[in-house]
């Protein structure tokens, strides 16, 4: 952002807005990979691999959050809600500001995670954390928590506004019990997290975030990968800590850091808002992630060790007129990586990239591991979603692209008119997205363009819609939704 910039209104936050648990096909449907298998929808993407795409059917494809109709129901979140929700163990998890004030012992413009009661929307209980001392620089104003958490098992990661990566107990002190090793939390009610550990990034590996901390986690056996969101200070020329990592690996189990690089040292054109993936690639265990540098990075996962980086931006490009950051995350896909680049949403819009990378190739892979590169797109902060060979993705000028995933051929192109900020899920054979204006669209998945439903929110969609047990579950600004049809 430009020190011009003013007001609180600040839309930073895309960001969280921002597996290769391959499931094998039943007989007679078609391949779709990334599903993740059991009803729940249990981090951002759905997958570590990062594609939103879901076996399930049913979903709604009509609704009216005026008169109800299937809308399952509608909990209160804060005014501005820039996580996604996520779906497990019976619980929506979603990040949210303090201004549906759940607690007056807890007041203040804060960053909240919230759980709610997946099948009647029932507030369960909170996190809440003040807003850092330091001000706009590294923690914006009523931003709130923007990552996406992740559930394994009975354990929830997310990263908070002041930079922590917090390891959670799903059910809260509602178990009956305080889950270490931490037990000294203050607030230890039924409404309140039951803390596992925590890991502070500002304190322990030196991150200087700019403007927010957004990462979603992914995890691979018993690590537990986040990027840092290491930056520029407000005078979006220096950069404080040029040492800091980009990517830090935590143990899920102890939160001890395990690895972390830094490969972006100095050269951070602005933030590090991109959130990274994990899947087989080549047979080998990947953690792909994309940096402030404009570069995307894989990594050995269980190591660290870089095995190839790839420059998302042409050489002769010049930040911020036409070089670009990427803040959307990168898909895992049959041995490829898609990823767009883009910029801040305050930059307004611009010329964009997408690519398709081989990422079985080594080293600097740039011209060698480059599949396709689609030229066609504007800025993009969002994420792809892959299914059936048909690659989907949209843009911040508002334009949804559908191209061949292997080459790269463009089918169509549709115009929601509006900002997009959020990411397509892909399900039952159609294609779900959000924009500002608030509408949610679905077009059908296919070669041949057709749209078949527009509904509006009621306020901007920055979230991207997921699935779970038959309900589609997304948040506009201030709201969260379930919709299912009515039986
Ligand atoms: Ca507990
Ligand atoms: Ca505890």
């Amino acid at each position: 952002m430009t020190t011009s910039e003013r007001g609180g209104t600040l839309r930073l936050a895309f960001l969280a807005l921002l597996a290769f648990s391959v499931v094998t096909a039943t007989a007679g449907s078609r391949l779709l990979a990334s599903d993740p298998g059991t009803g729940d929808w249990p981090m951002w993407g759905g997958t570590p691999d990062r594609n939103m795409v879901s076996n399930m059917k049913g979903l709604p494809t009509e609704w009216d959050v005026k008169t109800k109709k299937n809308v399952k129901w509608i909990a209160e979140l804060g005014s501005q809600s820039y996580g996604n929700p996520v779906v497990a163990g019976g619980m929506v998890f979603v990040g949210t500001n303090n201004e549906a004030l759940k607690d007056p012992k807890q007041a203040g413009d804060r960053g909240v995670l919230m759980a709610f009661k997946e099948s009647t929307g029932e507030f369960l209980w909170q996190q809440t954390h003040e807003k850092l001392s330091s001000g706009r620089a590294n923690d914006w104003p009523y931003q709130g928590v923007a990552a996406s958490p992740l559930v394994e098992g009975t354990h929830l990661y997310y990263t908070s506004n002041r930079g922590v990566v917090w390891c959670l107990d799903i059910n809260g002190f509602r178990d009956g019990k305080n889950d270490g090793p931490v037990t000294d939390e203050k607030l230890t009610g039924q409404n309140d997290a039951d803390v596992i550990w925590s890991f502070d990034m500002m304190e322990e590996v030196g991150s200087y975030p700019h403007n927010m901390s957004n990462s979603s986690p992914v995890i691979l056996g018993d690590l537990v990968f986040v990027s840092t969101s290491n930056g520029q200070d407000e005078s979006h020329v220096h950069i404080p800590s040029p040492r800091a990592p980009a990517i830090i690996a935590l143990n899920k189990n102890t939160g001890k850091l395990v690895w972390e690089d830094n490969s972006v040292e100095d050269r951070i054109l602005h933030g590090q808002w991109s959130t990274p993936s994990v899947g087989k690639i080549g047979g080998v265990d990947q953690v792909v992630s994309a940096q402030g540098d404009g570069w995307v990075r894989g990594y050995e996962a269980m190591t660290g060790k870089k095995l190839w980086e790839f420059d998302t931006n042409p050489k002769e490009s010049v930040w911020p007129k036409n070089r670009n950051e990427v803040i959307g995350t990168p898909v895992i896909y049959e041995d490829r990586v898609y990823i767009a680049n883009g910029q801040d949403p305050e930059h307004g819009e611009g010329v964009g990239h997408l690519y398709c990378i081989d990422a079985t190739k080594r080293g600097d892979i740039t011209t060698s591991g480059r599949v396709w590169h689609y030229d066609k797109i504007r800025r993009s902060i969002s994420t792809a979603s892959i299914a059936d060979g048909l690659l989907y993705i949209p843009d911040f000028s508002g334009f949804l692209h559908c191209l061949d995933a292997k080459t790269g051929q463009v089918y169509w192109t549709h115009d929601v008119f509006a900002a997009v900020w959020g990411s397509t899920l892909v399900v039952d054979g159609k294609v779900y997205l959000g924009d500002e204006d608030g509408d949610i669209v679905i077009l059908q998945a296919g070669k041949e363009k057709k749209v078949l439903a527009e509904m509006n929110m009621g306020s901007a969609v920055y979230a991207t819609p997921v699935p779970a047990h038959g309900a589609l579950f997304v948040n506009n600004r201030n709201q969260l939704f379930a919709l299912a049809t009515a039986k």
